[in-house]
C-alpha cells in the first residue's frame, strides 16, 4: 500500500492469522498500512534493511508479532525510533507466554510497547497505532472515538441465557 503509515511486521508466515487481527482493525479506521514477513533469525537483513529506512519512508508507527523466542520486536527497536508496539504470538509448547517474556523485557533506552498475547493483542496493537496516529490528525481522531463509542454501546448491561 503506497504511503503506509503503519508497518505490520511479523515473524513467519504462521503468525499472520493473529497479526491480521491488526490489519483489520487499520482497516476499519481507514489506516493505510503494508504488511511484511520479517523474522529476526532467518531473514536478519531483511530485518536490518526494513528498521534502517522505517522513519524515512514514512512509516509512523510499527506493529511486531513474532511467537517463541520473539526477537523481532526488540531488535526492530534497536535499529529505529519509530515506536514498536510488540504483539506476543500465543505458541503451542509454551502458550505465549515464551514469546511475552522474550518481548516485554527491554533494557533501558529501546522501549516496545508491549500488548497482550494472542489475538486480542494484535488488535490492541492496531489500535494503538491508530490512537498514536490520532495525536495528529483530528479525522482519525474522530473515527477512533466512534469506534470505541460504538464498542461500548455494544456492551448490554445485564446478562443473557441466550
Ligand atoms: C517465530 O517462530 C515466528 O514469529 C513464529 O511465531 C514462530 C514459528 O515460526 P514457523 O516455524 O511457524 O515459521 O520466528
Amino acid at each position: 500500500m503506497a504511503g503506509a503509515q503503519v508497518g505490520i511486521i511479523m515473524g513467519s508466515q504462521s503468525d499472520w492469522p493473529t497479526m491480521k487481527q491488526a490489519a483489520e482493525i487499520l482497516d476499519e479506521l481507514g489506516i493505510a498500512y503494508e504488511a511484511r514477513i520479517v523474522s529476526a533469525h532467518r531473514t536478519p537483513d531483511r530485518l536490518w534493511d526494513y528498521g534502517k529506512t522505517a522513519a524515512a519512508r514514512g512509516l509512523k508507527v510499527i506493529i511486531a508479532g513474532a511467537g517463541g523466542a520473539a526477537h523481532l520486536p526488540g531488535m526492530m527497536a534497536s535499529k529505529t525510533r519509530v515506536p514498536v508496539v510488540g504483539v506476543p504470538v500465543q505458541t503451542k509448547a509454551l502458550s505465549g507466554v515464551d514469546s511475552l517474556y522474550s518481548i516485554v523485557q527491554m533494557p533501558k533506552g529501546f522501549p516496545v510497547a508491549t500488548m497482550a498475547i494472542g489475538a486480542a493483542g494484535a488488535a490492541n496493537a492496531g489500535l494503538m497505532a491508530a490512537q498514536i496516529l490520532a495525536t495528529a490528525d483530528a479525522d482519525l481522531a474522530a473515527r477512533v472515538d466512534a469506534w470505541r463509542a460504538a464498542l461500548s454501546a455494544s456492551i448490554p448491561e445485564a446478562p443473557s441465557d441466550d
